[in-house]
């Protein structure tokens, strides 16, 4: 982290132990003469009720766990800091966007959604990206995912998508999947799901990483300023190395090779000091303008397409730190969309109304009591103080006898602030209606926004697309559930829904397609940043490589591409006149799909078991449409295999000619057109 402690690094400082070097004690301070045996009577005898150290060890070890979040249990968090580009204050008056250079100190968690907090990284998943920005005004978190839009329209079907797509209830199968009977029957019977299952089935969902992939706040907020004038509000991130997924076969055997492939990337790349960093940006809808678009703006299942309401890029986060303890921070930081700060509020989107009860109510129950707010992390970095007592695990030592409001004993303190002084006043908007269980006509639209995704789709990733309903409906065992998806999926597109139906083996619908024309470029992935750095190349190295290899390895360092020696051992590889390289891995501990390219160059002569090994790596990588390159020893592989002349197959034994070649495909990303 940056040499100097923001506010909130210093109230951490405040909160930790270091417990190396220390003399042994009980958590009452008493000093441990012994921590191997338990006390008993006699050396073959049982345990006594006595060992008070015993049973204190325990019973602390028989209450370690506390229950994992009800939807997003595996995740990852950092520290960071926000800083703002231009003051905000015509659209809000919150004062962390008030002026340019304003930093605020952050908290980020990423989370799959589905899957228990063991599950895979790489589950085919919404992926949740939600952030607590300590500002001196309070804490105001901004609990976002990586879809834009969501299933469903009113939080109060938010249990039954949720008990759709957990594992059924009877086998607790399938873990982290989607791809099921329940989840597909929701589906099928909520056409609401429709857009949001769209933006599912494609790349968003498989994420190479979460420093590769944009974070949005979903539902419609407002923005306030000082004088009182609203605008609603969408909040994007946008990451600094662009949106980017990995395809499906190598998804599922990641998961497989390392469970925590997500975790570790950015983790390590904050550890290396390849700070992830994200834009914020808002699109903004002026109150006078809220009916003006063919879609309603608090509708959770649409967009706003950036080509029509663009987005005003307003500051920058970066993650500089990971965390020192993962319970106390990532598994204890309760996240609120209800935590707002003056100048931000709420609008009627009927699944953000409903998620503001759920979350604080979510961690009464997850942190054991009303308290949570005092565990450190969750501290905001101003002072508070309220009438509220006592309860599970306070910690604070309230002093004073009037807990009330009002009062004359403490000069009826604490007070109550105007807004003028800070004081958060909610925007007064005028609201009138009559009690019913009802939704509103504009927000029956399922389709429209559905196939505007789809138009705005490559030919590629209209490809993913279906195959990746082909793969999770062909998962469903009730073939009426295929039926009715495939059924429903040709409103949105009656070719893609035939595709779909005769892969899975049900009737092809006759009818279906949309009027709908329009697309969203912004929406596309092939329409993002495309950049080399932090990218890891696999370099497959034999005894007596060419001396320039090591040449090529610097180059790609210096392009901020990430190498890494694998060889048939470990250790130190001899190269030719005298170069060497150590090998970090071998073929047995890694595998291509833990690499974005792969760099065979081979050794000094034939070698079996470098080519056996070479020639699996290289085409799996291959199929996985990676770019791979070959230099010296490593081309003849590449002959053998005659992959020579493909698309993305960069072979040169000229350096900067190579390293040019080989940056540029490796900044592509993926060679779709193979
Ligand atoms: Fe939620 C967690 C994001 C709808 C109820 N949600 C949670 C987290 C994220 C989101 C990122 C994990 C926070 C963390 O890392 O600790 N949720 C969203 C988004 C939604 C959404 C972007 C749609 C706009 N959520 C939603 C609804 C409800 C909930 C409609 C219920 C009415 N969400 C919860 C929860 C969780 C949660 C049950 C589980 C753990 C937690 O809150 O702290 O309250």
């Amino acid at each position: 982290m940056a040499e100097h402690k923001n506010k909130k690094e210093e109230q951490l400082d405040q909160f930790k132990a270091k417990d190396e070097g220390q003399e042994m004690t009980t958590n009452q301070g008493l000093k441990v003469s012994n921590d191997e045996f338990s006390l008993k009577a006699g050396e073959r005898g049982p345990t006594i009720m006595e060992d008070f150290y015993f049973r204190e060890k325990m019973t602390h070890f028989d209450h370690e766990r506390i229950p994992e979040r009800v939807v997003h249990a595996r995740g990852f968090a950092a520290h960071g800091e926000f800083e703002t580009y231009e003051s905000m204050k015509e659209f809000t008056k919150a004062d962390f966007l008030s002026e340019a250079g304003k930093k605020t100190p952050v908290f980020v968690r990423f989370s799959t959604v589905v899957g228990s907090r063991g599950s895979g990284d790489l589950a085919r998943d919404v992926r949740g990206f939600a952030t607590k920005f300590y500002t001196d005004e309070g804490n105001y978190d901004l609990v976002g995912n990586n879809i834009p839009v969501f299933f469903i329209q009113d939080a109060i079907k938010f249990p039954d998508l949720v008990h759709a797509l957990k594992p059924e209830p009877r086998s607790e199968i399938p873990q982290a999947a989607s791809a099921h009977d329940t989840f597909w029957d929701f589906v099928a019977n909520n056409h609401e799901t429709a857009h949001m299952v769209m933006w599912q089935m494609s790349g968003r969902a498989i994420p190479r990483s979460y420093r590769m992939m944009e974070g949005f706040g979903v539902n419609t907020f407002r923005f306030v300023n000082e004088e009182g004038q609203a605008h609603f509000v969408k909040f994007h991130w946008k990451p600094a190395l662009g949106v980017h997924s990995v395809v499906w076969d190598e998804a599922q055997k990641i998961n497989g090779k390392n469970t925590d492939f997500h975790r570790q990337d950015a983790f390590e790349a904050i550890e290396n000091g390849n700070f992830p960093e994200y834009e914020l940006g808002v699109q903004l809808i002026k109150e006078e303008d809220e009916y003006k678009f063919d879609f309603d703006i608090l509708d959770p299942t649409k967009i706003w397409p950036e080509e029509e309401v663009p987005v005003k890029i307003i500051g920058k986060m970066t993650l500089q730190r990971n965390v020192d303890n993962f319970f106390a921070e990532t598994e204890q930081v309760a996240f609120h969309p209800g935590h707002v700060v003056p100048g931000v509020d709420f609008t009627n989107d009927p699944l953000l109304q409903g998620r503001l009860f759920s979350y604080t109510d979510t961690q009464l129950i997850r942190l054991g009591g009303p308290n949570f707010h005092e565990l450190p992390i969750n501290r905001p970095v101003c002072p508070f103080h309220n009438n509220q007592r006592d309860g599970y695990g306070r910690q604070t030592i309230n002093i004073g006898k009037a807990t009330y409001h009002k009062n004359s004993l403490s000069n009826n303190t604490p007070t109550p602030v105007s807004e003028k002084d800070g004081g958060y006043k909610h925007y007064s908007e005028k609201v009138e209606g009559q009690k019913v269980r009802a939704r509103s006509d504009s927000f029956q639209d399922h389709y429209s926004q559905a196939v505007l995704f789809w138009n705005s789709m490559s030919s590629a990733e209209k490809e993913h697309i279906i195959s990746a309903f082909s793969f999770e409906l062909g998962k469903c065992k009730e073939i009426s559930v295929r039926q009715q998806v495939v059924d429903m999926f040709a409103n949105v597109n009656l070719k893609m829904a035939q595709e779909i139906a005769r892969n899975i083996g049900v009737k092809e619908p006759m009818e279906g397609g949309s009027s709908v024309t329009s697309s969203s470029p912004a929406v596309s992935q092939a329409n993002t940043v495309f950049k080399a750095n932090t990218r890891k190349i696999a370099v497959l190295v034999a005894e007596g490589f060419h001396a320039k290899v090591k040449n090529m390895v610097e180059a790609m360092k210096e392009k901020g591409m990430e190498p890494e020696i694998i060889s048939t051992h470990q250790g130190t590889i001899e190269g030719q006149e005298g170069v060497q390289m150590e090998a970090a891995e071998t073929f047995m501990t890694t595998e291509s799909v833990l690499f974005d390219a792969v760099y065979a160059v081979g050794g000094e002569k034939a070698d079996n078991d470098y080519d056996k090994h070479t020639s699996y790596f290289v085409q799996e990588a291959f199929s996985h449409f990676k770019p791979i390159g070959a230099s010296f020893g490593g081309k003849r592989v590449l002959e053998n295999l005659s992959l020579s002349n493909e698309k993305g197959v960069i072979i040169d034994d000229e350096e900067d000619n190579f390293i040019k070649s080989f940056t540029d495909a490796v900044a592509a990303h993926r060679i779709w057109d193979r």
